[in-house]
């Protein structure tokens, strides 16, 4: 990943062959996914999509977490057992990916032999080593997040996440010396600046750290829905100790040496900003008193919200997701989310402002333009692509922008910042619509400029060429659609490297008329 921007930033784009592995959270099968799941999923997702089309081998993984007191509540009030649960709440997610053109490599399920073996081995390591200890636990929890909170953390005795009631454990327990790591990690927090992103979280993740962090509680005994304790069948190991191991588990730890020498450590975690602590404080623990490599980044990013309120189905705050996709295509609902706000701030989400979007962006800037451009292909050239004569001004001028938008767009998605990328590829699509007002075909066309008409025609077509390259990770069906609407038929072995060169169409090529690729909404 550095490589490759170290070249960029000398303006030469090197493609690598370079193993890149991305995380999403595992999501809880308590409940079906919302719009705020599909956030993280669907960065996850063009980021995996933006490294395979740089030559990468990609892992992206995603998957499901399964266990603890919150699924065997959901079990228990469905009257299934926490398995059949799992099974059955495995469906939506699955199916939602699959509407959402989320392209993973693998989905890890914490109830997967793969899984349990290897948090197993972890908990047994750790304890023969000494960083696991017997004790007693007294404190407040709350299952809905599977968290204790110290009593000082309690907002009007509730808790301070989720706003429901906590209870009073008290109860035998193992520990995990998370102290003893402490200093240890906040040295490499504090010479790894992109470890934590984005800076603000990173900075609070310090003060925590500097706070003191306590050993932790890492198994219970009060139920039983949980991976065994190896050598203590009273004790389940903690679900958030379980559910982090996936990280592992999902890239051949244990079973498939090759693999893991290939993906780990992990290059990205995607995670919302509520689970920073398990992410950047006992993950990294863990893995330290594992003596493995820390993952390079992990990346939080805000809440959607509605109302003001964190979208959250078990507050009843939802937008389903399902329901978006069918109204507007996976790929309006991918860029509204990519393109409103920047990773890491929390963003409100209204119809309006994904109407307006879809409207203004992708029907008039994008839609347009392709659709323009193949009408008057047609028009004038029965569709078939010609040849451009030379380049006056103002194409060379659109042809450097375009030509430039590589270097731009991947530097923007090596610093993870999807927004500016997309910022950047719609102030290119502006240009191009305005280039067709000023050289004005029509008026070539019926003046007979016939190869001046051809130079403008291609020089649109190649942008737009180029666009749709550009667009690939975040829109893959839009991409796609562009890719046949200039008819061209080697969409899959296409990668960002075709967007360095100009004259990249096939001459004689028939362009097609189709549907615009986005229909305006009206608002009603
Ligand atoms: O916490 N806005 O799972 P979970 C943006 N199983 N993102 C949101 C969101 C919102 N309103 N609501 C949820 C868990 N998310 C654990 C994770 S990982 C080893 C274990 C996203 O089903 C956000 O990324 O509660 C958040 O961290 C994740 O969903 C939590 O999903």
């Amino acid at each position: 990943m550095r490589k490759i921007y170290k070249n960029l930033a000398k303006g030469d784009f090197n493609l690598s062959n370079e193993s890149f592995y991305v995380t999403t959270p595992i999501y809880y099968v308590n409940d079906v996914p919302h719009i705020g799941h599909g956030y993280s999923t669907i960065i996850a997702d063009t980021l995996a999509r933006y490294k395979r089309l740089t030559d990468h081998n990609v892992l992206f993984l995603t998957g499901t977490d399964e266990h603890g007191q919150k699924v065997e509540k959901a079990a228990r009030e469905r009257g299934l057992s926490p398995q059949e649960h799992a099974d059955l709440m495995v469906g939506p997610w699955k199916e939602l990916w699959a509407k959402l053109e989320v392209s993973y490599d693998d989905f890890i399920r914490t109830t997967q032999e793969r899984h349990v073996k290897a948090v197993q081995h972890i908990f047994q390591k750790l304890y023969e080593q000494g960083d696991i200890y017997k004790s007693f636990y007294e404190g407040w929890y709350c299952i809905h997040e599977e968290t204790f909170y110290p009593e000082s953390q309690l907002v009007e005795g509730c808790c301070p996440e989720c706003g429901r009631e906590v209870e009073w454990l008290k109860e035998e327990s193992y520990f995990f010396k998370t102290s003893k790591y402490q200093n240890q990690l906040l040295e490499h927090i504090k010479k790894n600046p992109s470890f934590i992103q984005p800076d603000f979280r990173r900075n609070e993740v310090i003060s925590f750290i500097e706070g003191g962090v306590q050993d932790i509680s890492v198994s219970r005994t009060t139920f039983k829905w949980g991976i065994p304790v190896p050598f203590d069948s009273d004790h389940v190991i903690y679900v958030w100790f379980d559910a982090l191991i996936n990280y592992l588990s999902g890239c051949g730890f244990l079973i498939d040496e090759e693999k893991y020498r290939k993906f780990w450590p992990a290059d990205v975690h995607v995670i919302g900003k509520d689970i920073i602590r398990f992410h950047a404080v006992i993950w990294p623990i863990m893995l330290m008193a594992l003596g493995i490599e820390l993952p390079k980044k992990i990346l939080a990013t805000g809440f959607w919200t509605l109302g003001g309120e964190k979208i959250s189905k078990s507050k009843g705050i939802v937008i389903d997701p399902n329901r978006l996709i069918e109204e507007f295509g996976a790929d309006a609902v991918r860029y509204f989310l990519l393109r409103e706000i920047s990773i890491g701030l929390d963003g409100e989400f209204t119809y309006e402002a994904l109407v307006r979007r879809l409207n203004d962006d992708l029907a008039n800037d994008l839609g347009n333009l392709v659709h323009r451009t193949v009408a008057m292909m047609i028009k004038y050239f029965n569709g078939e692509i010609p040849e451009a004569g030379e380049l006056g001004q103002l194409e060379v001028s659109l042809k450097n922008e375009a030509l430039e938008l590589l270097q731009v767009v991947s530097e923007s998605m090596e610093r993870v910042d999807i927004r500016e990328a997309l910022v950047q590829i719609w102030r290119v699509v502006g240009r191009a619509n305005k280039y067709i007002d000023e050289a004005s075909p029509w008026v070539l066309a019926r003046e007979g400029k016939i190869d001046h008409l051809k130079t403008v025609m291609r020089t649109l077509l190649e942008t737009i060429r180029i666009i749709g390259i550009l667009i690939t990770p975040v829109m893959p069906d839009t991409a796609r659609k562009i890719w046949e609407q200039l008819g061209q038929t080697n969409f899959a072995s296409v990668t960002f490297k075709d967007a360095r060169k100009w004259d990249g169409l096939v001459t004689g090529a028939v362009v097609k008329k189709a549907q615009p690729l986005f229909p305006r909404i009206e608002l009603g």
